[in-house]
């Protein structure tokens, strides 16, 4: 090795979260290091060698000509290249002047998917917002999914709850508006998901309720296709039938309660109603009901295009009714609840009951409808916030923010509003561009890593990868910038605890290069040594199934609440779904606005019964518009969509569908902002 100059450095890749196992080869060369591959290490204990396409561009991403290596600050309209003192000096001081004239409230931060995946920069994240005290703090939930904290708490009373596939041992699973394997799963890790698919139905069922049928059906034994957001009506009606007959009767007597008013909500969802409120064949509708009663255990994994519909909560509920009554919850061949690694839920004496109302706080001012749910503002009211003049700072740590939240216009203008626009960031992004401060920021192969979100891991597990090359440039990490802003704003952040220990032996300045010290502090509460985690590069920890904590929270809640009132009341309003509505989805060689230059394209597509009747062509540009706006992106025709659906990935500048969401629509209940099931027209673009 050493004569060709390659090193192969063993880590893993963060660009989402299933964060495979990866190898990245990496010429030292006199004139700098250079990333030359990345694949996928066969070792590695749970993915085994997979990677994607998005995962295998980490070298182009690194090397890409347009990275980020300076700060920069805005002065007279333009960004300039400035040292870290002057950019963190001139950013710090406007904060202050802002919060002291305004109070801490006029400082939002968004915890953007860039940021997401970086350990101790979101914990730092985390301990900067903690200290200034603002409740202005937005991330991915409330344009991701709010459905399934939601449910967890209303329905089991804690919101720490995350349920998943049993994939090991189960031979009964739906999907619901998920497509993992171009995903990769939502709120779950899926590496391989094509594997653990075909795995799963060639001993069992895989079944996909889906208006597309996706790259998932294809591997599917059944698919149906109801109109976009009437999922709920097809749970319901499977519901209904459990309760006449195939419900558990042990679990109905010790473990559930309010049974009788969940049998009075889905009372309506005859076979007749569903077919017809959801348009699929009554026949396929008693197929699945019968697949469903002779299955025994099952589990029901979700997606985006249920969280991201008005129906999202109701349809969550009724997911997890359905696994309930099968005693499906926390059993083998059924759906688990992940203890966690970095923290461990088994070791709370007990869990936290919450009120089955639910637990929400205040929302921000300009937006009186709107609450703060899990300690966060829905993104929706940023726009209106910072309108308001109530948010004057926004510091967005790695996120797309036009590509991502509603109503892409409001928010373009009301970004033009603000004092200060602070982006960190890895590359030039239309965020950037309107940004007052830009804070480069390592990339994943330049900083040392821990897996933040193990939790949504398919076993209970922790990686650690180190720094696979030097940062260029003026890069720093995350963790390093916010500890420094917050040190000129008053706050000692290193000496705070962000997750682990308060280490006794770090506080106050800490080096940029330190990343292990912040590190071990995010561990500082795991199941194992972070410095073992350092040699091994991966640890697990036997998975308990049924696990103990899970039945002894139970036992203290009294049993599952099977018909949370919230719920019973959405259910009742839910109303008819419109002729035509756009339905989200994603594609293989982005994720968001990310990777767009790997040639992914804005591809519409439309039933050929609906092109036809817009007229428009294969191939051809198509223009989909509401009353807020248009996007037009390239029409493909095909059966694979149902009628009544039209098809539109986001993430791209140039053809933003998220100038057709509204930041007004949102879930009364959590302010999730609804993406999928938009009613919607279509014409060929001029
Ligand atoms: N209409 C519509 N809107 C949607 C969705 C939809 O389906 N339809 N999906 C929603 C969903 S599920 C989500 S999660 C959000 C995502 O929305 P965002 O959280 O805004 O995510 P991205 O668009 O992925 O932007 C991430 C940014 O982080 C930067 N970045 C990459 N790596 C790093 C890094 O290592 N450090 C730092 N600091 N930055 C980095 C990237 O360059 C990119 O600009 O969008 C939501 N918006
Ligand atoms: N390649 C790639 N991978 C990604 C991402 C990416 O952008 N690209 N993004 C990552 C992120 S941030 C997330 S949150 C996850 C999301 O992961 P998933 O939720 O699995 O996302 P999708 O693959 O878009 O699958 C959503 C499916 O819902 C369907 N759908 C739309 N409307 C409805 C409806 O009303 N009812 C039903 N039943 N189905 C509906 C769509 O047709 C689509 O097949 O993916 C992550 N992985
Ligand atoms: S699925 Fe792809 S993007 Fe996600 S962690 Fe694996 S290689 Fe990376
Ligand atoms: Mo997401």
């Amino acid at each position: 090795m050493a004569d060709t100059g390659v090193r192969t450095v063993r880590s893993f890749c963060r660009v989402c979260q299933s964060v495979c196992g990866i190898l990245v080869d990496v010429h030292d060369d006199p004139a700098g290091e250079r990333v030359l591959r990345v694949r996928g290490d066969r070792d590695h204990p749970v993915s085994a060698g997979y990677t994607c396409p998005k995962g295998r561009a980490l070298p182009q991403l690194h090397h890409h000509p347009d990275r980020l290596e300076h700060p920069q600050l805005r002065v007279d309209g333009t960004l300039r290249n400035v040292g870290w003192e002057a950019c963190l000096d001139d950013l710090a001081t406007r904060l202050r002047t802002i919060i002291d004239s305004h109070g801490p409230q006029a400082v939002g931060i968004f915890l953007g998917s860039g940021i997401g995946m970086d350990a101790a920069g979101y914990r730092m994240a985390e301990a900067l917002q903690t200290a200034i005290a603002t409740p202005a703090k937005f991330s991915p939930l409330t344009i991701d999914g709010t459905a399934k904290p939601l449910v967890a708490d209303l329905m089991g009373g804690f919101m720490g709850l995350s349920c998943r596939a049993d994939h090991d041992g189960v031979d009964f699973l739906i999907y619901v508006g998920s497509n993992p394997v171009v995903s990769h799963g939502h709120a779950l890790a899926m590496p391989n998901a094509t594997g653990t698919i075909r795995e799963i139905a060639r001993r069992g069922q895989v079944w996909v309720i889906d208006p597309r049928h996706t790259e998932t059906a294809r591997l599917a034994t059944g698919h149906l296709a109801p109109r976009p957001g009437t999922d709920y009506a097809v749970l319901a009606y499977l519901v209904r039938e459990l309760l006449v007959a195939g419900a558990d009767r042990d679990i109905m007597e010790h473990r559930a309660v309010d049974a009788e008013r969940l049998a009075a909500a889905v009372e309506p969802f005859t076979c007749a109603h569903t077919a017809a409120l959801a348009d699929v064949d009554p026949a396929a509708l008693i197929r699945l009901r019968d697949a469903v009663r002779g299955a025994g255990r099952l589990a029901v994994e979700t997606g985006t295009g249920v969280t991201m519909a008005r129906s999202a909560n109701v349809t969550q509920w009724l997911a997890w009714a359905l696994m309930i009554l099968t005693d499906s919850m926390n059993r083998p061949g059924g759906a688990w609840f992940h203890p966690g690694y970095a923290y461990q839920l088994e070791s709370f004496p007990a869990l936290p009951i919450s009120p089955p109302e639910g637990t929400f706080g205040p929302g921000p001012r300009s937006r009186p409808e709107a609450r703060s749910f899990l300690g966060e503002w829905p993104c929706a009211a940023l726009a209106d916030e910072i309108d308001a003049g109530n948010i004057r700072a926004l510091v967005n740590l790695g996120g797309g923010l036009l590509t991502a939240f509603p109503n892409a216009a409001a928010l373009r203008s009301a970004l033009d509003r603000l004092d200060v626009l602070a982006t960190l960031e890895i590359l030039p992004t239309e965020i950037t561009a309107v940004s007052t401060h830009v804070l480069p920021a390592k990339d994943q192969l330049e900083r040392a890593d821990v897996t933040l979100w193990d939790i949504l891991s398919t076993n209970v597990s922790a990686q650690y990868t180190p720094a696979v090359v030097a940062p260029a440039g003026e890069r720093r990490s995350a963790w390093w910038v916010l500890a420094e802003l917050g040190r000129r704003l008053g706050h000692d952040l290193c000496d705070r605890d962000i997750g682990g220990d308060i280490g006794g032996d770090i506080g106050g300045y800490v080096a940029p290069d330190a990343d292990d010290a912040m590190l071990a502090r995010v561990m500082g509460r795991a199941r194992g040594e972070f410095a073992d985690l350092v040699v091994a590069g991966y640890q697990e920890a036997p998975r308990e199934l049924p696990a103990a904590w899970v039945e002894a929270h139970l036992d203290r809640l009294g049993g599952w609440r099977m018909a949370p009132q919230a719920l019973v009341d959405q259910l009742a309003a839910m109303s008819s779904p419109e002729p035509l509505m756009l339905v989200p989805r994603r594609q293989r060689r982005h994720l968001n606005s990310q990777l767009t230059f790997l040639g992914d394209r804005a591809e519409i597509l439309l039933h050929p019964d609906d092109a036809a009747m817009a007229g428009i062509g294969d191939g051809q540009p198509v223009t989909v518009r509401n009353r807020l706006g248009t996007v037009t992106g390239i029409a493909r025709l095909t059966t694979e969509i149902r009628p009544g659906a039209v098809s539109v990935p986001h993430g791209y500048p140039g053809a933003n569908v998220n100038l057709l969401t509204d930041d007004a629509d949102i879930d009364p209940l959590t302010g999730m902002t609804r993406y999928s099931g938009l009613p919607v027209s279509i014409a060929p673009a001029q």
